[in-house]
């Protein structure tokens, strides 16, 4: 089996979303096998979004993510478990995702684009280990 971290963003917990979002992973057949609604400190968000340290959203990406809980959480399914949550996402503007995806039916921003997912086996290793050390 296989392993994913998933964070549905603030905005996602503030509209009341997380059991929409996470009842699509569940249907699409993928398993919660860990989970836990955080306040990601910025320290934490630097960390994690430390590929994007040098675009000019990076500020506004860290204040986003930190400004009140996110719900964060692990999926368990088949080889590249990670692909088929992204393609349950979308692309990363909302503008450009086709209805049927997560944020092509409930985003508009792509500042407050409601989730994210690791982008490759190596991300998800990694950010499974940030936000979950000490779990395999
Ligand atoms: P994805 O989340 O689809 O993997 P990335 O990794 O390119 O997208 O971007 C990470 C996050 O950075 C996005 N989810 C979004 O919140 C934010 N972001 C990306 N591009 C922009 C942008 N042009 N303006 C504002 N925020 C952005």
């Amino acid at each position: 089996m296989n392993q994913t971290l998933v964070i549905c963003k603030p905005d996602a917990v503030e509209r009341g979303l997380v059991g929409t979002i996470l009842e699509r992973f569940e249907r699409k057949g993928l398993s919660l096998v860990r989970g836990e609604l955080r306040l990601i400190d910025a320290e934490l968000a630097r960390r994690h979004y430390a590929e994007h340290a040098e675009r000019p959203f990076f500020g506004e990406l860290v204040t986003f993510i930190t400004r009140s809980p996110s719900f964060v959480f692990v999926l368990e399914g088949p080889q590249d478990t990670w692909r088929i949550v992204r393609t349950l996402m979308g692309p990363t503007n909302p503008a450009d995702a086709p209805p049927g995806t997560i944020r092509g039916d409930f985003g508009t921003l792509t500042s407050e684009n409601l989730v994210h997912g690791s982008d490759g086996p190596e991300s998800a290793a990694r950010e499974i280990g940030l936000f979950f050390p000490g779990v395999s």
